[in-house]
């Protein structure tokens, strides 16, 4: 065990990713640079999480606010973080944020060949009461680096090349797949350094956790409704699932993948594509998924075949467990 803990301490993300480099004889470093440049993001908005409740104090930047001028919210300051840190690495073509109704267009200069589709700060109705929250990113290869559309972006899941979220909570956990398996990397504060501390994640084949805003229940259709009775009711002796809610898509999912189980945001009455964005939530979530072995529904059909034609699309979404999705799925098809 004590070899096993040595190797696995030395294992950096920036270790890792050029290793996975080594699989490809034809990179040339720059998907390792992107990375490293979102990894400096995560720990740029890790540290501003930690001092979130002291900001109006101190400042987010650490600096004293004598003046006691207004501070800049969380969510905004985190996607000048990520845009910054992505657009300066010189890989990115096309940004799509949650924070921006427009997608950005890098300048000519800095271009790359990656397009990177992200929400900086997911869940921050959780920001004022210290509840986890967290940094969603799906990214895709750009067709033409000299003529970047926004065609680019639109594109199905199926096309992403990596994807991955950041999580601040009792510790701060960045999960990424290249499309090779899923690997959890924790920060550890002292080094300032995320060590490989979760390998090749593989999310149990069914779980005994279901999540989900029950609050939107009189507005469901009849087999998401059928389906939670099930959680509580199981018709087959079995024992009744645990309701785990937090309202923070990255640890509902992160959650959902280390012990299995289920989480849905579906459609309902009120908001027929449900609440969760597709290109920066619903897609990064189900390719991550679908790389640990579980299943990711839209109650239609493959999340990741979504074809979007607008970026900050929304869509019902079903992820986790595979054998749990499966019944959703059965629940949805004998309705139509
Ligand atoms: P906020 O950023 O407004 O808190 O929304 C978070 C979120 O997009 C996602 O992270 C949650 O899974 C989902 O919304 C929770 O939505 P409800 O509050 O409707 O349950």
């Amino acid at each position: 065990h004590a070899a096993e803990a040595q190797r696995t301490d030395l294992m950096t993300i920036t270790r890792h990713a050029l290793n996975e480099q080594g699989r490809h004889p034809e990179s040339r470093g720059d998907f390792t640079i992107l990375l490293s440049h979102i990894v400096l993001g995560c720990k740029f908005v890790a540290s501003a999480v930690n001092k979130a409740g002291l900001a109006k104090l101190i400042g987010l930047a650490g600096e004293t606010n004598v003046q006691g001028e207004e501070q800049k919210k969380l969510d905004v300051l985190s996607n000048e973080v990520f845009v910054k840190a992505l657009v300066s690495s010189g890989r990115t073509c096309v940004l799509v944020s949650e924070e921006n109704e427009a997608a950005i267009f890098v300048d000519a200069p800095l271009r790359g060949k990656y397009c990177v589709c992200f929400d900086p700060l997911d869940g921050s109705s959780n920001i004022d009461c210290g509840v986890s929250i967290g940094t969603i990113f799906g990214i895709y290869m750009i067709k033409d680096k000299d003529n970047a559309t926004l065609e680019d972006v639109l594109q199905p899941g199926t096309h992403m090349i990596a994807a991955g979220y950041c999580m601040y909570g009792s510790s701060c956990t960045l999960v990424l797949s290249t499309g090779n398996g899923v690997n959890g990397f924790t920060l550890d504060p002292s080094l300032g350094e995320f060590i490989l501390t979760h390998p090749n994640i593989k999310i149990p084949n069914k779980g005994k956790i279901y999540s989900v805003n029950e609050g939107n229940a009189r507005n469901w259709d009849a087999p998401t409704a059928k389906y939670v009775e099930r959680c509580k009711f199981p018709q087959d002796g079995s024992s009744p699932k645990s309701l785990r809610y937090i309202g923070s898509m990255v640890a509902d999912v992160h959650r959902t993948l280390l012990y299995g189980g289920i989480f849905l945001y579906p459609a309902d009455k009120k908001s027929p594509n449900g609440k969760l964005r597709v290109l920066y939530e619903v897609f990064p979530m189900s390719f991550l998924m679908e790389q640990a072995g579980g299943q990711s529904f839209t109650g239609k059909h493959r999340a990741l075949e979504i074809v979007p034609s607008e970026i900050h699309q929304r869509s019902p979404i079903f992820l986790g467990s595979y054998d749990d999705v499966e019944e959703i799925k059965s629940l949805y098809a004998a309705e139509s």
